[in-house]
């Protein structure tokens, strides 16, 4: 995957362990590869769980941890597919045992037939049995999964055995980044700077939403075949007041801002970038207003990413901000502040959503709104004010790493309003 990344992984899985009751067992599965049509299949996402583990991506990998076995060579077992003269004709190369070992660094690979007896084998001594489960911060456990069959499928084969939940020790600790993450976000990034820079000059009145979604594309694939993080949003005119806004197929008109919010995803890791440009290449007066108090926001609130806050109380921080900015602007009359209703502010009809997420292997990564943060941790900094009855939004996002001062790692990503429209200017 990249220089020495098994050494990572090895690191990821004893963080696991550390965590794991005595005389336990912890199953961990790939993504479920969902079928499309008759025989054809959706893109392919390996879990991030099984990718931060063991850093195999391809389907029907299961990985066996049970750090306590007698059995020193069943203490840690990668089970993977098989492939037969069939598979070879129709997918091609699958990983040899070698392969999957050099990239996880476990030493006992298996072929996934072997799977069901060496559980058998292993779970009967086992105090207790780790499931894929309990996501309490993605709210659901996600049926579609293929942890979710497993797990269900598991338990009534075993209903004697005592279950513990995985998913919360595993959040744990993905939320706090090695080095070696950091490098790969930074990667991923590097690509997201690339591409913006590269999309600037060709926005311009009359093209389409689309085009500008080809380039992005385009520069991905170019870029090592990066994936989408996201499905990305290329929103202009009153489209960038729809915080989700996908279907990316109007025509950009003179005078419109575009909003644009997407990033690559490297070796599983993800970026997320936005950015607001004027279509015509030059900042009306009012859209430049609304853009500085975007922006001095931003600044303001990055300054906060130390440990020991929380997305709550950045979130408490910023809403104070954007009344004073919002004030500033003319759309909310300070007596009127003074007077609302604490639990539903003025502000939220102008910026509803929250300021910051979590980033790592998942865009909307592990991590709630009450986790301190910790040296380590990769967060968005997002703040946006959308004015239905102007007709645009303004959203800025960098991605900021807590450390003993916030790193902003898009302070290379152009951002200043000058320097936008210089970027834009088309030959
Ligand atoms: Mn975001």
């Amino acid at each position: 995957m990249f220089n020495n990344s098994k050494s990572l992984f090895i690191k990821n899985r004893a963080k696991l362990i550390r965590l794991m009751k005595p005389n336990s067992v912890a199953i961990i599965c790939s993504s479920k590869q969902l079928l499309r049509t008759r025989s054809l299949y959706s893109e392919y996402r390996q879990s991030s769980n099984m990718i931060y583990l063991t850093g195999i991506f391809q389907e029907d990998t299961t990985l066996l941890l049970y750090p306590n076995n007698s059995n020193n060579e069943l203490r840690e077992v990668l089970f993977i597919r098989y492939a037969d003269e069939k598979t070879l004709t129709w997918e091609g190369h699958k990983h040899t045992k070698k392969e999957a070992s050099e990239i996880s660094g476990i030493d006992n690979i298996m072929w996934d037939s072997d799977l069901r007896t060496i559980l058998k084998k292993v779970v009967k001594n086992a105090s207790f049995v780790y499931l894929e489960m309990g996501d309490e911060w993605a709210k659901v456990d996600a049926p579609y999964t293929l942890s979710y069959s497993f797990a269900n499928k598991f338990k009534k084969s075993f209903p004697q055995k005592r279950f513990k939940k995985l998913v919360p020790l595993i959040n744990q600790i993905r939320m706090v980044k090695e080095k070696q993450e950091i490098e790969i976000i930074k990667e991923a990034i590097n690509v997201t700077h690339k591409t913006f820079c590269k999309i600037l000059p060709k926005i311009k009145p009359g093209i389409f939403e689309n085009d500008i979604e080809a380039e992005i594309t385009q520069s991905f694939i170019k870029n090592d075949k990066c994936p989408h993080s996201y499905l990305p949003i290329v929103a202009s005119g009153i489209n960038s007041t729809i915080l989700h806004y996908n279907s990316n197929k109007c025509k950009l008109t003179k005078g419109d801002l575009l909003l644009l919010d997407f990033g690559a995803e490297k070796n599983g890791y993800a970026s997320d970038l936005s950015r607001t440009v004027p279509i015509s290449g030059k900042f009306t007066k009012r859209q430049a207003e609304v853009y500085k108090s975007v922006l001095k926001i931003m600044e303001q609130a990055k300054k906060l990413f130390v440990t020991g806050n929380t997305i709550n109380k950045l979130n408490e921080a910023v809403g104070f901000m954007m009344e004073d900015e919002l004030v500033k602007l003319n759309l909310l009359k300070l007596s009127d502040i003074k007077k609302q209703d604490k639990e539903n502010p003025l502000y939220k009809k102008y910026y509803m959503h929250g300021t910051s997420h979590f980033i790592g292997l998942d865009v909307h990564d592990c991590g709630n709104r009450d986790v301190r943060f910790k040296k380590g941790m990769v967060l968005s900094c997002e703040p946006g004010i959308y004015i239905k009855e102007e007709g645009f939004g303004i959203r800025l996002e960098n991605d900021i790493l807590v450390d003993d001062k916030p790193i902003d790692l898009m302070e290379q990503i152009p951002i200043e309003m000058e320097e936008i429209e210089e970027l834009m200017k088309h030959s």
